[in-house]
């Protein structure tokens, strides 16, 4: 069973067609799609749920607005596949790789991620500025990990290594974190093109950023003291 957890704030123009993209590139293998949406405004949590009759879909429904890594962490305590995967919901990730993850995990590694920086994969369409946060965070990591998207918001692990998790580093960059904890052997990227949003609005501001920042404080510290 493959549970994939899609964290929403108003997303309400893509999240069906992203529900119906994810239908289609897992045919007929077995899984459940959370959506975990912090009472959208523009009605996402409904747009998601009038597709339940059709589709294996779960919607958490959220109070309030509480930030990406939480909604993702909230999705994982109800997800019940052997195999967990995350997604964003503004047609970003494209729907269509999840069956290359899904493959590797299938084939033995731990986690396989949707990457940006492997040879076949790219960014099109991004302003330097958005190209240099993403680049330069990526390139902070490569102390804690030799994986060269760590700041990847696709990807699809054993639930087991999810569910080892430390609490206290569940932090906004769930991949990262999950890197950082490091109870894993084996771990896959698989190329993909990032395409700009075509809908809905960004909730990357500088909030995000400075959480990021503080996060990669945190795990070099922790990198430090273990060593
Ligand atoms: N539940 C929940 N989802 C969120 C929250 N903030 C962002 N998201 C979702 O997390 C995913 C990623 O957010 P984006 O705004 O697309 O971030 P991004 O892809 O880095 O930025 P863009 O390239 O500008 O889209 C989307 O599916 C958002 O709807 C939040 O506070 N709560
Ligand atoms: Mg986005």
């Amino acid at each position: 069973m493959i549970s994939v957890v899609v964290p929403t704030y108003q997303e309400g123009d893509t999240i069906q067609p992203l529900i119906r993209g994810i239908a289609a590139a897992l045919g007929t293998r077995p899984y459940e799609i959370i959506v975990v949406d912090d009472n959208s405004p523009d009605g996402t949590a409904d747009a998601a749920a009038s597709l339940a009759g059709s589709f294996p879909v779960k919607v958490l429904r959220r109070e309030g607005k509480q930030g990406r890594g939480s909604a993702i962490r909230c999705g994982f305590a109800h997800a019940v596949g052997t195999t967990v995967g995350v997604m964003d919901a503004d047609l970003q990730h494209p729907p269509a790789t999840a069956v290359a993850l899904v493959h590797e995990i299938e084939q033995g590694h731990d986690i396989a991620i949707a990457s940006r920086y492997v040879r076949g994969g790219g960014i099109a369409g991004w302003p330097w500025s958005r190209r240099l946060i993403s680049r330069g965070g990526s390139l902070l990591t490569r102390r804690l990990t030799s994986v060269r998207d760590s700041g990847s918001g696709y990807f699809f692990a054993r639930k087991a290594v999810i569910d080892k998790m430390q609490s206290h580093t569940k932090g906004y960059k769930t991949l990262l974190c999950l890197l950082a904890d490091g109870h894993y052997s084996s771990v896959k990227e698989i190329p993909y093109v990032f395409r700009p949003r075509q809908h809905g609005k960004s909730k990357l501001d500088t909030r995000e950023i400075l959480r990021y920042l503080q996060l990669l404080y945190r795990l070099h510290r922790q990198l430090l003291t273990r060593s």
